[in-house]
C-alpha cells in the first residue's frame, strides 16, 4: 500500500494520504505528495485538487524520528513551494489535527476546508524547533502577526472555528468531509476563483515595538528556552523581508535549532512521554479492568485534588472522610478551585456544576462497596494506612483496585492488611494533584498484571503521564530528591547559603531552588519526616540540624511568613540575614571551616548525587528504564525539558565526567555519601551512556 494515492472524481483530483497513525510527513509521504501534485497538474481533465487524509487525522506534522538523521529529498519546503505554485487550485481538507508540517501544507494550498472538530497548530516549539516549511512566513500573512506570535511561540492548537475567525480556514464542512471538500473544489472551479497564494499577502505589525513587547511578555514563562525567541525572530522576517528571503531565514534558524542540544532534549521528551506508557514485560493486550466509579479516602488537599482529576474526566467519585466538617472543608476547596477557573474564563459555569455533581461526599465506608477503584489519601503513617486497607478489604467488591497515594511507604506492607494483595497498588499523585501531570504508579510484589495495566490506562484517561515504578523508600522521585536535599544541607554547612543554592538550581531551569520549594511546601512537612527517620540518619545528617533550628522558632515557610527566607504580604521572598547568621554559626559550632563554594560545585553535587541514585534505582529494577526516571523528573519535579531529564542530561554531560566528579566528592564528603553505583561505573568505563547501554 502506498502512503499517498492519486485518484479522480469527475474533474477533481484527490491526493489521499494514508500513513498511520498520524499521517506524519515521512520521506515516502513527501515524495507521494509531490508525485500526486505532478499528476494532477499533468492530467488535463483535472481542474482542482483536494488533499485528504485517512484515519483519525490530517497530517500531524513532519516525521519527528527523521530529525536526527540526514534529510532525504524531497524537502518539505520544496513540496510546499510546489503546491502553492500549482496552476490548478489546491484545497486542503482538514480533520483531526493539522499540525506543524501538516498545517504548513494546508497553508500552501489555495483554500482550506475543515470539519468543526478539527484543530490546527504549529507545535514545533515544543520540540525545540520552529516551523520549517514556511509556517513562520505564511501564518502571520494570513492570520496576522499577533495570532502568529501566540500560536507559534506557545505551540498550542486552536479550534477550526477559531481558525476560521482568523482567516486560516475558509469554510467549515457540514457533514462528510470528502463530499464537502469535493463540493467546495467544484465551486472554486465553477466560480473561476483566483488562486489565493498566502505568500502574496502582506504581514503588518500592530505597533512599532510589537516584537520586543511580545518577547518581554513571554520572557518569564519561557525562561531558559531558546526556541520561542528564535520563533519571534523568524516571524519578524515575515514583516521585514520579502517572502523568499524570509523563507531562507526560517530555514537557517530551523537548521541551527535542529542541531542544537535543546531540540535534541525536547524531542527526547516527546518520545519519552509515550514510551513510559509501554511497560516492559506487560503485553500490550493485557486486559483492563473497567473503572466506572472511584472512591477516594481523605478530603484533604490531596484527596480533593485527586477527586477533581476524576470528575474532570467525567468519572463519578465518592469522597469519604471521617467527619462532616472535613468533607465540608474539602468540598469547599474543590469548589473554590473550580470557581477560580470559571472566573478566569477557562471553564463554563455549567461544566463546573456538572463536575461538582460527580463528587458525592460520604462518611460511610459502605458507600464504597460498589466502586471499581479506591484511592486512599489519608495521613502518611503505616498503622493508619493498614487500618484503612483492612476496612477496604472488607467492604469493597471483589476485583476492585485498592490504591494508596502514599509518597514513601511500602506498598507490599500495606497490602498485607488485605486478603487480596494482587489488587493493591500505589498511585502517587503530586501536589497540586489536579494540576501536576505526573502519576507515579507503584507495583507491589504481588500486584496483578491487569491492575498494573489498568492504573496506567486510567492515569492517561484523567490526563496524567503515568510512570510505573517499584517499591522502595520514596519510590523514584522522592528517593532521588532526598539525596539532593541531604547534599544541599551539607553545602550549607560547608559555606553556601540558601539563596546561592537556589539561584544555581533555578538558573539550571528548575522552577525553584530547594529552599524556596521547602518554604512553599511547609518546612514542618520535612521536619516531621526527619524526626520520623532520625534513627536511620548518619551522624553527620543528625548533626546537620539547621532545619530543626528554623522550625523550632515556628518558622514553617511561606505560611508563617518566614522559613529559610522571609516573606512580605504578597509572599515575595527575600534572604534573611538572621538565617544566614544562624547557618554560619552552625558551621562554627560543628567545627567546619566555611569556604567559598562555586556555583559549579553546587550544580554538580545537587545533580550528580541524584543521577548516581538514579543509576542505583535502575540496577535495582525499581525503574525499568532510564526513560521512566526522566519522565518522573520532567513531569513531577519541573526538570527543564530542554535538558531532557536527569538521565538524558547525564548522557549529554558524559558518564565518565560524572564518574570522575563522584570520586572527587567521595574524597571531599566521604564514601558514605559518594560512591559510584556499579552501573554508572561500568558504563563510564565502557564509554557508554544510560541510553546506550
Ligand atoms: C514539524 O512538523 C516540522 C515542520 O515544520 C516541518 C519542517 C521541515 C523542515 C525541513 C528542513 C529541510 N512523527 O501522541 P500519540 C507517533 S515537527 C513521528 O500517542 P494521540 C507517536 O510517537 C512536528 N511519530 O497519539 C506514537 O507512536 P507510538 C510537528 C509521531 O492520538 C503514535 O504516533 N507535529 C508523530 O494521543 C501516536 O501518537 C507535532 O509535534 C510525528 N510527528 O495524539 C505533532 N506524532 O504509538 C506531534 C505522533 O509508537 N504529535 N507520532 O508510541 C502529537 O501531538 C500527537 O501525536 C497527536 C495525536 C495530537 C497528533
Amino acid at each position: 500500500m502506498s502512503e499517498v494515492t492519486f485518484s479522480k472524481e469527475g474533474n477533481i483530483g484527490i491526493i489521499f494520504v494514508n500513513n498511520p497513525p498520524v499521517n506524519a510527513l515521512s520521506q515516502a509521504v513527501r515524495a507521494g505528495l509531490q508525485f500526486g501534485v505532478e499528476q494532477g497538474i499533468a492530467d488535463k481533465d483535472v481542474e482542482a485538487m483536494v488533499i485528504l487524509c485517512g484515519g483519525n487525522t490530517f497530517i500531524a506534522g513532519a516525521d519527528i524520528r527523521e530529525f536526527g538523521k540526514p534529510g532525504l529529498p524531497p524537502a518539505l519546503p520544496d513540496v510546499v513551494y510546489m503546491m502553492e505554485d500549482s496552476p490548478k487550485p489546491m484545497i486542503a481538507a482538514l480533520h483531526g489535527t493539522a499540525l506543524g508540517g501538516g498545517l504548513e501544507i494546508a497553508l500552501s494550498c489555495h483554500f482550506r476546508i475543515a470539519v468543526l472538530t478539527a484543530k490546527v497548530g504549529l507545535p514545533e516549539v515544543k520540540l525545540g524547533l520552529l516551523p520549517g516549511a514556511g509556517g513562520t512566513q505564511r501564518l502571520p500573512r494570513i492570520a496576522g502577526v499577533k495570532a502568529a506570535l501566540d500560536m507559534i511561540t506557545s505551540g498550542d492548537p486552536i479550534t477550526a472555528q477559531e481558525a476560521k475567525d482568523r482567516g486560516i480556514v475558509d469554510e467549515i464542512a457540514e457533514g462528510d468531509l470528502k463530499t464537502a471538500a469535493l463540493d467546495f473544489a467544484k465551486r472554486v472551479v465553477a466560480e473561476k476563483r483566483p488562486l489565493r497564494k498566502v505568500r502574496e499577502m502582506v504581514a503588518k505589525v500592530d505597533s512599532p515595538t510589537q516584537f520586543e513587547d511580545f518577547a518581554k511578555s513571554i520572557a518569564r514563562k519561557k525562561r531558559g528556552f531558546i526556541t520561542p525567541f528564535k520563533c519571534i525572530e523568524a516571524i519578524r522576517a515575515s514583516v521585514e523581508l520579502p517572502f523568499d528571503e524570509g523563507m531562507k531565514k526560517e530555514r537557517k534558524i530551523f537548521e541551527e535549532l535542529r542541531q542544537g542540544t535543546q531540540s535534541g532534549a525536547q524531542r527526547h521528551v516527546f518520545f519519552a512521554e509515550r514510551e513510559v506508557a509501554k511497560i516492559p514485560g506487560l503485553p500490550a493486550d493485557t486486559t483492563i479492568r473497567d473503572i466506572k466509579t472511584v472512591g477516594i479516602l481523605g478530603a484533604g488537599t490531596m484527596g480533593g485534588g485527586i477527586a477533581m482529576c476524576f470528575a474532570n474526566a467525567g468519572i463519578p467519585v465518592k469522597l469519604l472522610d471521617m467527619k462532616q466538617e472535613f468533607l465540608d472543608r474539602g468540598l469547599g476547596v474543590i469548589k473554590k478551585n473550580y470557581s477560580n477557573t470559571v472566573a478566569k474564563g477557562n471553564l463554563k459555569q455549567e461544566v463546573m456544576d456538572q463536575r461538582m455533581s460527580l463528587i458525592t461526599p460520604t462518611l460511610s465506608y459502605d458507600d464504597l462497596k460498589d466502586v471499581d477503584l479506591v484511592i486512599e489519601a489519608v495521613f502518611e503513617e503505616m498503622a493508619i494506612k493498614k487500618d484503612v486497607f483492612g476496612k477496604l478489604d472488607q467492604v469493597c467488591k471483589p476485583g476492585a483496585i485498592l490504591a494508596s497515594n502514599t509518597s514513601y511507604l511500602n506498598i507490599d506492607e500495606i497490602a498485607t492488611a488485605t486478603k487480596r494483595p494482587e489488587d493493591v497498588v500505589g498511585m502517587h499523585f503530586f501536589s497540586p494533584a489536579n494540576v501536576m501531570r505526573l502519576l507515579e504508579n507503584v507495583r507491589g510484589a504481588k500486584t496483578a498484571d491487569d491492575v498494573k495495566a489498568t492504573v496506567m490506562k486510567v492515569g492517561k484517561k484523567i490526563g496524567k503521564v503515568p510512570v510505573m515504578v517499584g517499591v522502595c523508600d520514596g519510590f523514584v522521585g522522592n528517593r532521588m530528591l532526598g539525596k539532593r536535599t541531604r547534599e544541599c544541607g551539607f553545602l550549607l554547612e560547608e559555606g553556601a547559603l540558601p539563596a546561592q543554592i537556589d539561584k544555581v538550581i533555578y538558573d539550571f531551569g528548575f522552577p525553584m531552588g530547594p529552599y524556596a520549594m521547602s518554604d512553599m511546601a511547609g518546612l514542618d512537612v520535612g521536619w516531621r519526616n526527619r524526626k520520623a527517620k532520625f534513627d536511620q540518619l548518619t551522624k553527620r545528617e543528625q548533626d546537620n540540624n539547621i532545619l530543626d533550628k528554623i522550625c523550632e522558632m515556628g518558622r514553617y515557610g511561606q505560611k508563617t511568613g518566614s522559613g529559610f527566607y522571609k516573606y512580605d504580604d504578597k509572599r515575595n521572598a527575600t534572604p534573611d540575614p538572621f538565617i544566614e547568621e544562624l547557618i554560619v554559626k552552625h558551621s562554627e559550632e560543628r567545627g567546619i571551616t566555611r569556604r567559598v563554594i562555586t556555583d559549579e560545585e553546587i550544580l554538580e553535587r545537587a545533580l550528580y548525587i541524584m543521577i548516581n541514585e538514579g543509576a542505583k534505582i535502575l540496577e535495582e529494577g525499581i525503574a525499568a528504564r532510564p526513560v521512566d526516571i526522566d519522565v518522573v523528573y520532567l513531569y513531577g519535579y519541573g526538570f527543564p525539558a530542554y535538558h531532557g531529564g536527569p538521565m538524558y542530561y547525564a548522557d549529554t554531560v558524559g558518564l565518565k565526567k560524572i564518574y570522575d566528579a563522584i570520586l572527587k566528592y567521595q574524597d571531599l564528603v566521604g564514601a558514605e555519601y559518594w560512591t559510584p553505583s556499579p552501573l554508572l561505573e561500568k558504563l563510564a568505563q565502557e564509554g557508554k551512556g544510560f541510553y546506550s547501554m
